[in-house]
């Protein structure tokens, strides 16, 4: 990249405000007003990993699950994965750089990671329907030019479709066609086939209140509506006309506050589920003929496709190795039944999806799910060959059935990551089949009624944790103070860490009660007030 390029690089983007952000679990993410500056750097990040790896690379413009007036950048790596950590470090260091210093950092870059600007670049962009996402997508693309690279705009897309689109871009189109309508058919083709021995089908099991948190995930379900059988019935609420985005509804409002989205009419016992933002994340909830709300979040999930996955596995007389990765946020009552009832090894990984996919790699199949209901499953090479081959050669009827039944489920997902449409219709492939209500799913175990907090400090970078985030280090007394909290309560478990996405500590409590995990919840975020620096007041005990 010659000094020429770079100058007129950085006419683009001179003028506008800087900001420090670095690339956390998220991407970069801010108020939307301050990701106008990082956007132009984050196309050079691009372009240069385009370049080095000689692949297409994406670009999605959201800020998830978070209110509309913020926004963020991710970048995709080829595969459809997270950015390779090295490159979340060079992401960091461009995002910051001053105009002077900027010739130097992509020269230490490129030498580096090898990087032969001689090589195109070709970038994939995508954005959710916040209104200043148009905007950073112009921006973007303003910026891919400039240096010389291609791209493709797909518009409004979830987060999920454009990390399929990179995939298929570098698979040669092996793991799908690149274009939205190919996403639509090679899920539906998936799921008709999937379905086809669901006897519950005509009795009008396959019907769901779905609220899209007001965002994209309403635009491509219904896009995609007349891709799926008539017995899949979708009542698509909160889809935009109305509310804001995220505000008092979507997969994280519903999860965090453990109640429904403001509005969403449920009849009794009635099926419903919520996406986020960017439709990477669900959670499944009804209330029952009492009124009482029950959720079942993305333990419920990991349990009700791994128990599915490991049945198949059994009839198959398949011995591949299965394991389930979870978050310290996971539910102490699913770790327990994954072990003790389906006897499925379990693993923690550290907050964040990129951690829960990198353990998920290590067996023949990988569930992993965060208990916000974003995951998916991850399938090795030889394992999907096997099983294909399997449904393709066996003999015996009752096997290849089952294989053929794994072969489409493996169809159905979309690997590259957490899919709130493709994890909907897994979900209810399954249910379908299993003849199981959101009832007969929920009470495969009773969770530990939990509570998650925030607290204020002045600077969370203070709190240091080992073991997955489930022990502080530092400061060194909040440790002993939790430890010593815990013990007044029965099945009690809790932890902090600081946040990855927010400027805040996250406190999370469990025990045998409603009352008791508030109360813990409370205590702890107390002593991290005390001991970690709060500011502002001190947190308030919960309802
Ligand atoms: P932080 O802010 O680091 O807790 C949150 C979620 C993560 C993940 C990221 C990315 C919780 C407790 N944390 O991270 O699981 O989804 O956002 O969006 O849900
Ligand atoms: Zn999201």
């Amino acid at each position: 990249m010659d000094a020429d390029v770079i100058t007129n690089f950085i006419k683009l983007h001179s003028h506008l405000p800087k900001t420090f952000l670095r690339y956390g679990t998220a991407g970069f993410r801010s108020k939307a007003e301050h990701i106008y500056h990082t956007i132009f750097r984050v196309g050079l990040v691009a372009v240069l990993r385009s370049k080095q790896t000689k692949s297409t690379i994406g670009v999605m413009i959201t800020a998830s699950h978070n209110p509309e007036e913020d926004n963020g950048v991710k970048l995709i790596d080829p595969l459809g994965e997270m950015l390779a950590p090295a490159w979340e470090e060079h992401a960091t260091r461009l995002a910051l750089a001053e105009e002077d210093e900027l010739q130097s950092v992509v020269s230490d870059i490129c030498q580096k990671e090898v990087v032969n600007l001689q090589h195109d670049a070709f970038i994939v962009i995508g954005r959710d329907t916040r209104p200043s996402s148009e905007k950073l997508a112009k921006s973007l693309i303003d910026c891919v030019t400039v240096l010389g690279g291609q791209y493709y705009d797909y518009g409004l897309v979830t987060t999920p479709q454009l990390h399929y689109m990179t995939c298929c871009r570098n698979t040669h189109e092996n793991y799908g066609v690149a274009t939205v309508e190919g996403y639509y058919q090679k899920l539906s083709k998936a799921f008709v086939e999937l379905t086809k021995q669901a006897t519950s089908q005509r009795d009008g099991h396959m019907c769901l209140k779905i609220d899209c948190a007001n965002g994209i995930g309403a635009l491509k379900l219904k896009e995609m509506k007349r891709y799926f059988p008539a017995c899949l019935v979708m009542h698509i609420d909160k889809d935009g006309t109305k509310g804001r985005l995220n505000h008092l509804c979507g997969a994280d409002f519903v999860k965090v506050h453990q109640k429904p989205p403001v509005g969403l009419e449920m009849k009794p016992n009635e099926r419903c589920c919520s996406f986020d933002g960017d439709a990477d994340r669900i959670v499944y909830y009804y209330n029952d003929a009492a009124g009482r709300f029950h959720l079942l979040d993305g333990d419920k999930i990991a349990i009700l496709i791994g128990s599915f996955l490991k049945e198949l596995l059994v009839r198959m007389g398949q011995t591949l190795t299965m394991a389930v990765v979870q978050t310290a946020y996971a539910n102490g009552s699913s770790t327990g039944y994954l072990e003790a009832t389906l006897k499925l090894p379990v693993c923690c990984a550290k907050t964040g999806v990129k951690h829960l996919h990198h353990k998920a790699k290590e067996f023949d199949i990988g569930v992993y799910f965060e208990a916000n209901g974003h995951g998916t499953v991850l399938f090795s090479k030889a394992a999907e060959e096997k099983i294909r081959h399997q449904a393709k050669e066996e003999k015996d009827n009752r096997k290849r059935e089952a294989a053929t039944m794994f072969e489409n489920t493996i169809d159905l997902i979309n690997q590259t990551v957490g899919d709130a449409i493709s994890d909907m219709l897994l979900i209810e492939a399954i249910l379908a089949l299993k003849n199981f209500t959101i009832q007969q799913w929920d009470a495969m175990y009773t969770d530990l009624p939990n509570r998650q907090l925030k607290v204020k400090v002045a600077d969370r970078r203070i709190i240091e944790t080992t073991d997955e985030e489930r022990r502080v280090v530092t400061p060194p007394k909040l440790q002993e103070r939790i430890d010593e909290l815990t013990k007044n309560y029965k099945l009690a478990r809790a932890f902090v860490r600081p946040s990855g996405t927010e400027d805040a500590v996250r406190v999370y409590a469990e025990a045998d009660t409603q009352e008791n995990a508030d109360e813990l919840a409370h205590e702890v975020s107390l002593a991290v007030y005390h001991l970690a620096g709060g500011v502002g007041a001190e947190p308030m005990p919960v309802a």
